[in-house]
């Protein structure tokens, strides 16, 4: 890969340790690093014992504070490249037809603390940094389009209200406790937001398989001042896939840094993840046109009234080379702007204008931070800006002050040189009285929420429905339940029926009194009647694909095997696999040599010990001496029995079919055997679904 400017300017900053004397921070050559400096052999350190003291000063200083949200995160370097022309809309440099501009992206979970597992349930953060040459452009999103609230006065308690709570610091990295749905239930504005982290996008089977949003509704600028309205979406080239929650519980368990590790190896392995850039635009004159406001965080605009349109793709192609440095004190704020960009009136983006900036001093130590190498622009900042903790760039001359004569003007303003654009908040015309209020525009809470559950198919809501139940029965508190449920029969009556039957609670009408009055201290008259939506399902809501429509690039598929195993019998379905772009993985009593029947050797790194079925998106058990050997293997059973519960594709070799008989397993579409010229298309075409869901739903049947 060819070096793009950023990863050219962050080499300047990489220390290579290779064939290096040891030396203290100040360079100074070290010849014992293993004994302080003592008064005699069995003696006191010595006060002068300097070397130590670097050494230690620096170990006591190691760790930061983590992120309050968002703490858990897995970085990588990459590039943006425009594809479409869209100079009518914006005079963004890294939006011109053509441009390549490197970035780093931090994918996170919001709840959890930095060591906690990657498969919490809960929204990923989905941060972008443009390193452009107009400089650093950050577009901070999730991977759920829309938020809890719709104020930002409401974050710190609706983020006190998932973490764990105070008293006693549970539950980790999890939704599912009193404190969490408690606000939950008091604040109807979270209903739609509800629908979607109860559902599967909450849960990714990949970091490189969930879509992207910048949620608010941003401004593009044009080059004569006008403005668009314009939401921003990633779409994955992969398809958007998850896992099912008895898989995510038991990953957390077998492997919780599953996600990071996912994204590490297939970099490394030169499997770029990639998305594309979407657009939905909306011309100025329309803001008002539809049922909701695009001023309300809490809304998407379905894409049957705005189509998406792809202008570009990204494509992430380098790990960082040290987690600190890179991922950890890398600093998002959404405030970063560029010309032919602006920020909306949305009270929950101009709320995290000051909240990023004042953050990052804080977590990384004051106002210097954009000096750090992973968050330096590519284009040189030149201001008056001086001194503060950790400065670390060398402002030159006797001129820190502006305007000035004795640098003659310098730096001077962007406008006055002619390429050189500078920005211009875009002239928005601002009428209105000071007031704390929440417009009414605001006010309807439910009819997204309905639209999304009725978007969903059947498996999807099931997921939803069995997400709800298990959340709310971890509630000890039952009015906190009742009042739950209620806002459900407000989404969708069949929703709400479904949960408060596994509750044991017929849900209520009307909202709970309490959450009236909550609600109606924002809208006294609340509930406000609500206007005709145009659309009743939508489509892209929903994140099902059917049989053969999908790819199974970089999924890992288990070959369940032993000594004996017959190494054709592997290598017709392994030959297939990879050259579809998946990954074989070997799994043996034993890690290292496996004997194959035909009396090759393989070392293998993966064992029934040390593996899971879930860690897996399909399984094959090949043909050979091997068999006998797993049917009397009860990790082998529980790898094809879990693999069946989680809806997975399960291949058996002709020979190795018996075993089904043993694993008191009912054949069905999903469980293909090899004893016909067509069994890889179909293997491969049913793994390209995914999942085969009807086999759940023939579960609950
Ligand atoms: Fe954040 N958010 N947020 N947030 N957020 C942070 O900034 C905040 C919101 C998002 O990978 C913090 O650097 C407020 C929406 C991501 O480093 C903090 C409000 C969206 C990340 C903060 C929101 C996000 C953060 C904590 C309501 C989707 C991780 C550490 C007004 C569009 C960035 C930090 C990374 C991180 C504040 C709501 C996305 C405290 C006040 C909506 C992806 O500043």
């Amino acid at each position: 890969m060819k070096d793009n400017k950023k990863i050219e300017q962050i080499k300047n900053h990489l220390v290579d340790n290779d064939n290096k004397v040891l030396s203290t921070n100040d360079g100074m050559p070290i010849n014992d690093n293993n004994n302080s400096l003592k008064a005699g052999e069995r003696g006191p350190s010595l006060q002068q014992v300097h070397i130590y003291l670097d050494k230690m000063m620096h170990f006591d200083r190691e760790r930061i504070p983590e992120r309050v949200v968002h703490a858990r995160g897995s970085g990588a370097h990459g590039v943006f490249e425009m594809k479409e022309d869209i100079s009518d809309l914006t005079i963004a440099k890294f939006l011109q037809k053509g441009t390549k501009t490197p970035v780093f992206v931090r994918f996170s979970t919001v709840a959890g603390f930095k060591g906690s597992t990657d498969l919490a349930r809960d929204v990923r953060g989905f941060s972008v940094k443009f390193y452009t040459e107009d400089g650093n452009y950050d577009l901070v999103g999730n991977n759920i389009p829309v938020f809890f609230i719709q104020d930002a006065m409401n974050f710190p308690d609706l983020v006190h209200a998932v973490k764990p709570e105070p008293h006693n610091e549970m539950p980790q990295a999890a939704s599912a406790h009193d404190t969490f749905w408690d606000f939950i239930s008091l604040m109807p504005e979270s209903a739609h937001m509800i629908m979607w982290v109860m559902s599967d996008r909450a849960i990714p089977r990949s970091l490189r398989m969930m879509e992207g949003f910048g949620v608010h509704t941003f401004k593009l600028v044009n080059k004569e001042g006008k403005g668009s309205f314009v939401k921003f979406h990633w779409k994955p080239k992969l398809g958007v896939h998850s896992v099912l929650w008895d898989e995510a519980q038991k990953i957390s368990g077998f492997n919780s840094d599953f996600h990071r590790e996912d994204l590490w190896e297939n970099i490394d392995n030169g499997n770029f993840p990639q998305w594309d850039l979407g657009l939905q635009i909306i011309p100025e004159e329309d803001e008002h046109k539809y049922p909701f406001d695009l001023l309300d965080a809490t809304k998407i605009i379905p894409e049957e009234l705005v189509p998406v349109q792809i202008v570009g793709t990204m494509t992430l192609n380098k790990n960082p080379e040290n987690f600190f440095a890179e991922t950890e004190q890398v600093a998002f704020d959404p405030g970063r702007l560029v010309p032919g960009i602006d920020l909306t009136n949305d009270p929950l983006l101009q709320g995290r204008i000051f909240s990023y900036m004042d953050t990052q001093n804080y977590r990384l130590g004051g106002p210097n931070f954009h000096e750090l190498p992973i968050n330096r622009s590519i284009k040189q900042k030149h201001n008056n800006q001086k001194d503060g903790f950790s400065r670390t760039d060398i402002l030159k001359g006797d001129v820190s002050y502006f305007p000035n004569s004795k640098a003659s003007g310098c730096p001077y303003h962007a406008m006055l040189k002619g390429e050189e654009i500078g920005f211009e908040s875009h002239k928005e015309k601002l009428q209105g009285e000071k007031v704390r209020a929440r417009s009414s525009s605001f006010a309807d809470h439910f009819s997204q929420a309905t639209l999304f559950f009725q978007s969903q198919s059947e498996i999807e809501q099931l997921h939803i429905i069995n997400a709800l139940s298990f959340e709310l029965s971890k509630v000890n508190d039952p009015k906190i339940r009742e009042r739950q449920v209620a806002i459900l029969n407000q989404i969708d009556k069949n929703l709400a029926k479904k949960v408060g039957d596994n509750l044991n609670i017929t849900p209520k009408d009307s909202l709970d009194d309490l959450t009236l009055k909550f609600a109606r201290q924002n809208h006294p008259e609340y509930p406000l009647p609500t206007k005709p939506q145009e659309i009743q399902k939508s489509e892209p809501l929903s994140m099902k694909i059917e049989k053969g429509e999908g790819t199974i690039e970089t999924r890992k598929v288990a070959f369940l095997v032993d000594d004996g195993v017959s190494k054709e019998s592997v290598d017709q379905l392994k030959n297939v696999l990879e050259s579809e772009g998946a990954e074989a993985v070997l799994i043996s009593s034993k890690v290292g040599p496996l004997k194959y029947k035909e009396g090759d050797i393989e070392n293998i790194q993966n064992s029934y010990l040390t593996d899971a079925s879930v860690l897996y998106d399909a399984f094959y058990t090949p043909d050979g001496d091997s068999v006998e050997k797993l049917r009397n293997n009860n990790e082998y059973k529980e790898f094809i029995k879990d693999a069946f519960k989680h809806c997975k594709v399960i291949g058996f070799d002709k020979h190795a079919s018996s075993l089904l008989k043993d694993l008191d397993l009912e054949k069905d579409d999903a469980i293909i055997i090899a004893d016909d010229e067509n069994w890889i298309k179909d293997y491969i075409d049913t793994m390209k679904g995914h999942r085969y869901w009807n086999r759940e739903l023939n579960m609950k049947k």
